[in-house]
């Protein structure tokens, strides 16, 4: 609050209301917020959250050096061609650094840095990948309701950590590349199933062909009813983006008509608040369990093989746990 010298009494608006009029500064700041958990991170959210649910969130994974960066650049120039507001979160699991865009992908962004209505940034996990799903939903949930039509989340697909993508991203595109290794052939079964939009990139190689008919025998529908598709394309010479891009806006419309948007987003927030339950009681359990007394006494009796370790759990446990009946 700042006291004018006439007496009146002027709000400074908060950091929410800034990125709620979608002003960068505040932005950037409030992704800070997020990221680091900091104080004001609660109340941020609690004023956001409403305001989201408007953008087509598009996640993009795939092994590393399909050309997911490159193929995103590409995409971000064609939806500015149709005015939209884009924004790009390049998620990193496997760089401890902060703010770890590759140099390569800092020089290609370049191109958009001076466009008011396109923002980039890249998060890095600092080894917490548990951490990194929780800020980056909550950093899209920002871009959201700053007011991007269109939010990229670009993520490395390999092991687990592609999975996550499915429960912040509406659209899904895995992006694969002409010869890729047997190790990487692998990979791609878990990519298969949560795919969307099959993107063969670098179709200016030769093989791209080749991928897409050994896609084209993995691929079906999903659950939703929705066709997986295939589209080759070249994030080099712009092949095959105006077919990529229909198949993202096809999809998104089949999102809204079919309500598999509504059921997708009631299942994903189911997950997501089991898991910020059970984090938060696994936390204060943890703090609490080493003062209580019973705790300790317990501990001796395990010692003293008075009791077994499975049995000493439910017992303590029931202390902690509202029985059945109550619930
Ligand atoms: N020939 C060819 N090279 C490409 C294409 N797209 C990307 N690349 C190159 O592939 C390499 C990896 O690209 P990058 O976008 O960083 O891949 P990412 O790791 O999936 O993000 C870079 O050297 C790009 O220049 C393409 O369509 N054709
Ligand atoms: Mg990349």
């Amino acid at each position: 609050m700042i006291n004018l010298c006439f007496g009146m009494q002027f709000q400074l608006p908060t950091v929410s209301e800034r990125v709620l009029r979608g002003e960068r500064n505040s932005l950037s700041k409030a992704i800070t917020i997020v990221e680091n958990e900091e104080p004001d991170y609660s109340s941020l959210m609690k004023e956001i959250y409403m305001h989201t649910g408007r953008a087509h969130i598009i996640g993009v994974t795939g092994p590393l050096g399909t050309g997911k960066s490159s193929l995103v650049d590409q995409l971000v120039k064609s939806y500015r061609l149709k005015e939209k507001k884009v924004a790009v979160l390049a998620v990193d699991p496997s760089s401890p650094v902060s703010g770890g865009a590759i140099l390569g992908d800092r020089v290609r962004m370049l191109d958009h840095s001076l466009d008011p209505n396109v923002y980039i940034r890249s998060m890095a996990s600092r080894g917490d990948e548990g951490g990194l799903s929780r800020a980056s939903k909550d950093v899209v949930r920002t871009l959201d309701a700053a007011g991007f039509d269109i939010v990229f989340v670009e993520t490395v697909g390999i092991g687990q950590t592609e999975v996550e993508i499915v429960d912040v991203a509406d659209t899904i595109i895995v992006v694969l590349m002409p010869e890729l290794g047997d190790e990487i052939q692998a990979a791609k079964a878990g990519l298969v199933e949560i795919g969307d939009i099959f993107a063969v990139n670098k179709c200016d190689l030769p093989g791209a062909d080749k991928v897409l008919y050994n896609l084209g025998s993995v691929l079906s529908a999903k659950e939703s009813g929705w066709q997986q598709r295939a589209i080759k394309v070249s994030a080099r010479s712009s092949e095959g983006m105006n077919e990529l891009v229909t198949a993202i806006e096809d999809h998104g419309e089949f999102l809204k008509k079919s309500g598999s948007s509504s059921a997708e987003s009631s299942m994903k927030l189911q997950k997501e608040l089991t898991k910020r339950i059970s984090d938060l009681v696994i936390s204060e359990l943890t703090a609490v369990l080493p003062r209580d007394p019973e705790f300790a006494t317990m501990l001796n009796r395990l010692l003293k093989k008075d009791i077994d370790p499975d049995a000493a759990a439910h017992q303590l446990a029931q202390k902690y746990i509202l029985r059945k009946e109550n619930r």
